[in-house]
């Protein structure tokens, strides 16, 4: 949009007076950027209202993009960015006195998913918009967040994110479209005149789902979608009593803190079948607005299962076309299949998300009766063919539970996994059996991530070197970056390029100074490890790097200075994972108050891990972690955004790391450990033997003994705990086994730090390989092979 600083300045004091009858000067800093919010919300909501009614108007194909959990980040950036004005309102921000950074952080990060999940949704959603595809969110609005987390006495400790305790600027209710979701009660299915069956329920429980829809405003390009969050309430005129309320409150109250177990059983089950329920109820009136033929869905909708939480969109749709509709069974699930796809994001155990029948049938009566038929009907179609065994190891049933990774893949035309390896670890693992079956279905799709938000935003003076160097289209398409490859002989550049990290270096050393009074040199190393904490994701490992180095300077040893940044949540129940909290957490004490390695050896653990502090410590990084255990990391999408920052990946061949490396080149990057095929003999063998390395390593005997030794202060029990899982288990995740190669892999990235030139080299390869990555162009090859929703604005 097109916008004068002065007319900007008006606006901006006239909605200040409008919304708290005062004089912008006088407000709080809360209030000064809840004003500039509502502005902008004014700013591109006739674009909102056009772009709704353009995709009717035009019958456009539309995705619902199905998700348990979204991660937004701050919007206020992004927004200002995508309408094309971020300088003009910097510059009146500035010109009235207002620092533009400090009105940006006094707004809300909503925490509304786990990790990497989450936030994957929320780059599509702005990657659709941006690209011009008709993309919608649909999820909870969650009224507690992601845990706020702190830090005592080292140990983790979880307190409520009470994210809506003030308005939330961009959303906004839909009371008028709000719809019922049915709990519990008994079904009876009657034949109607014409033979179809109705369901009538009785005594169920009805909760109303109030839609809150916050804008996803394009780049440039005037289109504004929707991710419609759903709140639940009483239902209007029922006689609820307090208990009663509070029950169905509890619905969207929390966010469950887990992504490696699902507790909370069956409140979990309701969480998920409330937003998948209100969402297909929601579709289905839009879509009988315009068409009465619901056969047609699959040419108007798209609805994608984000992991399995949205999984029962097989059975509610059906339930739909079934029982609402009156459809036949074989039409019914036909159009159910072509309507819905599902992505895979973890090959870890919980990916496989079961519920007992009992609870199901007893929370879900209906859909319970339709996920029997489906199960009868899969068995009775391929059993022939696949044979018994087969068909019942992946049978949307056994043994009194439902399989939702299996119901998913059965009830959708299409499946991912979110990197090449993944996709094909899925085909030979998880999923083999039904891949046998359905073997079209299967597809990969590599993640993407957001460089709007990771790069332009987060790291303005790349960005305006990289504008300066080859102009600005890469903004636009960030492919290209690739020309920048022309500057890989340029020490002007290369120097400049230094400059633009130091900048970002600069920066996070004042916050983590402000945070933790630690002092982190700006000539170091800056190596960082951001992400859930997760035995497979081995924050040991680097640990234990940490130790080595640690002993190796205690020996008299000279390293080239190195800050280690964590940032990390632990699921409040894993136990494990906040043991190493705790141990990361010892380790900084004994390091940092060892004089010795003043200006060395860091570890910073910054506290509360999120979208907002990710974009403060990604564009300061030198080196990024993604040191996973091969075969067990999905994808990863840190890994992309610390790339596009000229961070050089440290990383097992496992998730996209591979694509990065091909994508960079294989001097771009430092690779070490064991790969998947070797992990999978060694397990296979039973030839592993933590036990024997231990034995045989001289430096791994020190610093597994220093978990147990008293050296590292405050870790008694904690360190018991490690070791006996590295000793006793024999190492799940075969940290012992890498160790020695990462490692030599570590002392590689320091020797290529002696050489400022070459570090800088690999850095801007890594940027400008980075392009790729760009959620843009995850979401078209979606939109192509998947959905059938193509852009209207794409690159
Ligand atoms: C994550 C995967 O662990 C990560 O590798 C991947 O990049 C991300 O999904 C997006 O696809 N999985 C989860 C989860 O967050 O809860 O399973």
């Amino acid at each position: 949009m097109t916008l004068s600083k002065k007319r900007f300045m008006a606006d901006y004091q006239a909605e200040a007076l409008h919304l708290f009858a005062d004089k912008l000067e006088h407000l709080s800093t809360l209030q000064q950027y809840q004003a500039l919010a509502f502005l902008i919300k004014g700013y591109y909501s006739t674009n909102w209202a056009q772009t709704k009614a353009t995709y009717d108007r035009q019958q456009q194909k539309q995705l619902y993009y199905f998700s348990i959990e979204f991660m937004p980040g701050r919007l206020l950036g992004s927004n200002l960015l995508n309408l094309g004005i971020k300088d003009t309102v910097e510059a009146g921000l500035s010109e009235l006195g207002l620092d533009p950074e400090t009105v940006y952080a006094a707004e809300v990060d909503p925490g509304l998913g786990n990790g990497g999940l989450g936030r994957l949704a929320s780059a599509f959603l702005d990657a659709m918009a941006s690209v011009g595809m008709a993309g919608n969110g649909n999820g909870i609005r969650y009224q507690y967040g992601l845990f706020q987390q702190r830090f005592v006495d080292g140990y983790q400790v979880e307190l409520p994110d009470d994210w809506l305790r003030n308005p939330y600027a961009w959303e906004t209710r839909k009371e008028n479209r709000a719809v019922i979701v049915r709990f519990g009660g008994t079904v009876n299915l009657m034949s109607r005149p014409d033979g179809s069956l109705e369901a009538v329920y009785h005594d169920t429980d009805d909760v109303l789902a109030v839609p809150y829809d916050t804008a996803m405003v394009g780049y440039h390009n005037q289109v504004v979608n929707t991710m419609r969050l759903w709140s639940a309430e009483p239902v209007p005129g029922g006689a609820h009593s307090l208990e009663e309320k509070a029950r169905v409150n509890a619905i969207t109250q929390i966010l469950y803190p887990d992504d490696s177990d699902t507790a909370g059983r069956e409140l979990r089950l309701r969480q998920e079948y409330f937003f998948t329920s209100a969402g297909v109820q929601s579709i289905i009136t839009h879509f009988r607005r315009y068409h009465h033929d619901l056969r047609l869905l699959p040419q108007f909708v798209a609805i994608h299962i984000n992991d399995t939480h949205p999984a029962m969109a097989v059975l509610e749709l059906m339930r739909v076309l079934l029982d609402d509709a009156g459809m036949d069974w074989d039409t019914a699930w036909q159009i159910t299949v072509k309507t819905l796809s599902y992505t895979n994001h973890t090959l870890m155990a919980e990916a496989l998300e079961t519920w007992p029948q009992s609870m199901f049938s007893q929370l879900l009566p209906r859909l319970a009766q339709i996920a029997g038929e489906v199960d009868r009907r899969f068995r009775a179609a391929y059993t022939r063919r696949f044979g018994e065994l087969l068909v019942d190891r992946c049978a949307p049933i056994a043994d009194g539970q439902l399989r939702m990774a299996y119901l998913a893949v059965i009830g959708s035309h299409a499946v991912n996994g979110v990197a090449k390896l993944h996709s094909k670890l899925l085909q030979q693992s998880l999923l083999k059996d039904l891949y046998m079956i359905f073997p079209e279905r299967f597809n990969n799709k590599t993640n993407g991530i957001t460089p709007r938000r990771w790069v332009q935003i987060a790291n303005p003076d790349l960005s305006a070197l990289i504008d300066t160097t080859i102009g600005t289209n890469w903004r636009r398409d960030p492919r290209e970056l690739v020309p920048l490859v022309a500057q890989l002989e340029d020490p002007q550049f290369l120097t400049q390029l230094q400059a633009a990290k130091r900048v970002n270096k600069q920066r996070l050393a004042a916050l983590v100074h402000t945070e933790l009074g630690l002092e982190m040199p700006l000539d170091a190393i800056y190596d960082v490890q951001i992400k859930r904490l997760h035995a497979y994701k081995r924050q040991l490992l680097h640990v234990f790097g940490i130790l080595e180095a640690y002993l190796a300077i205690k020996n008299g040893e000279s390293r080239p200075p190195r800050m280690h940044i964590f940032g990390a949540k632990a699921a409040p129940s894993y136990r494990y994972a906040k043991a190493v909290i705790r141990l990361i957490n010892g380790v900084a004490e004994l390091i940092n108050h060892d004089p010795e390695m003043a200006g060395k050896l860091q570890v910073v653990f910054i506290p509360n891990y999120g979208v907002s502090l990710a974009e403060q410590i990604i564009p300061a990084a030198d080196i990024s972690e993604q040191i996973s255990l091969a075969g067990t990391e999905a994808s990863g999408t840190s890994n992309m955004k610390l790339m596009s920052n000229g961070a050089l990946t440290l990383a097992t061949l496992d998730g996209a790391n591979i694509e990065i490396q091909e994508a960079a080149g294989a001097d771009a990057m430092v690779t070490f450990g064991l790969t998947t095929s070797e992990v999978a003999q060694l397990q296979a063998s039973h030839a592993y033997s933590a036990k024997a390395l231990y034995a045989a390593n001289p430096t791994l005997h020190r610093i597994v003994d220093m978990l147990t030794d008293g050296s590292i202060p405050g870790i008694a029990s904690e360190g018991r705990e490690i070791a006996s899982e590295l000793l006793e288990y024999n190492d799940t995740y075969l940290v012992l086994a890498d160790f020695a190669s990462y490692i030599a892999a570590s002392k590689r990235l320091d020797a290529l730090w002696q050489k400022p030139q070459q570090w800088a080299q690999a850095a801007l390869k890594n940027i400008a390989a980075s392009g790729q990555f760009s959620a843009d162009f995850t979401v078209q090859r979606y939109g192509r092979d998947v959905w059938d929703v193509l852009p209207t604005t794409g690159i």
